[in-house]
């Protein structure tokens, strides 16, 4: 039997660089979390070890102070470090397989998917969820893969042997399209949220979109 308890993915915030969250990443993701977001990612890009550790650690006592999973992205030994619900890995960083090796049986993986092949490739004896996309081209990461598009999640979606999230360029009236599509265990946001007027407003109306 898996040690690992299923996720709440409804309402996935990956939180984007501090300059880049309205009110500091701290303070955004609490107004999140009053929003109603069911999990967060730490996601950090061009960062040594110890300014992530600083910028994570007051993330992840909060998170653990009102029951919300907390997830750190491709870095593993800071997960470790956090004692951290899950680590999210993409197609181009340590395989899933040896991650899970790393951080042992108690700690949630997810996977980035951006294809039928990726897919098709999932290992749901190491992987406990899919982040799927982009759905939509999005600004928030360049490098990403092309956008699948609403019939490309549809399609994905009904492949996946795992909960999943779609990722990439969701607002409200996407994420209902996205909703409606196919199978959807969750939407993930970045700018929605860190980059809104009201992060809390935004998240509740994301949150709404679940039907
Ligand atoms: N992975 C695929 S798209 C993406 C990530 C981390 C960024 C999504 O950001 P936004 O601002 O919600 O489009």
């Amino acid at each position: 039997m898996s040690l690992r308890s299923p996720l709440d993915l409804r309402l996935y915030l990956v939180t984007d660089a501090p300059e880049r969250c309205r009110y500091g990443l701290l303070e955004t993701v609490k107004r999140a979390v009053q929003g109603g977001v069911t999990v967060v990612q730490y996601r950090r890009e061009h960062a040594d070890h110890e300014t992530m550790l600083q910028e994570a650690r007051p993330l992840r006592e909060y998170l653990r102070s009102v029951g919300i999973p907390f997830i750190v992205n491709n870095e593993v030994e800071l997960a470790r470090e956090l004692d951290a619900d899950g680590v999210h890995v993409g197609q181009g960083d340590m395989p899933a397989a040896e991650v899970r090796r790393r951080v042992g049986e108690k700690m949630r993986i997810g996977l980035s998917v951006s294809n039928e092949s990726e897919m098709r490739a999932v290992d749901p004896a190491v992987v406990d969820y899919v982040g799927c996309g982009p759905v939509f081209s999005t600004a928030t990461k360049p490098d990403a893969a092309p956008a699948v598009g609403v019939e490309g999640w549809a399609a994905l979606s009904a492949l996946s042997p795992l909960p999943l999230v779609a990722i990439g360029g969701i607002n409200v009236e996407r994420a209902r399209a996205i909703r409606a599509a196919g199978r959807c265990d969750g939407v993930a946001v970045v700018s929605a949220i860190c980059a809104a007027e009201d992060p809390a407003d935004a998240a509740e109306q994301l949150l709404s979109t679940q039907i």
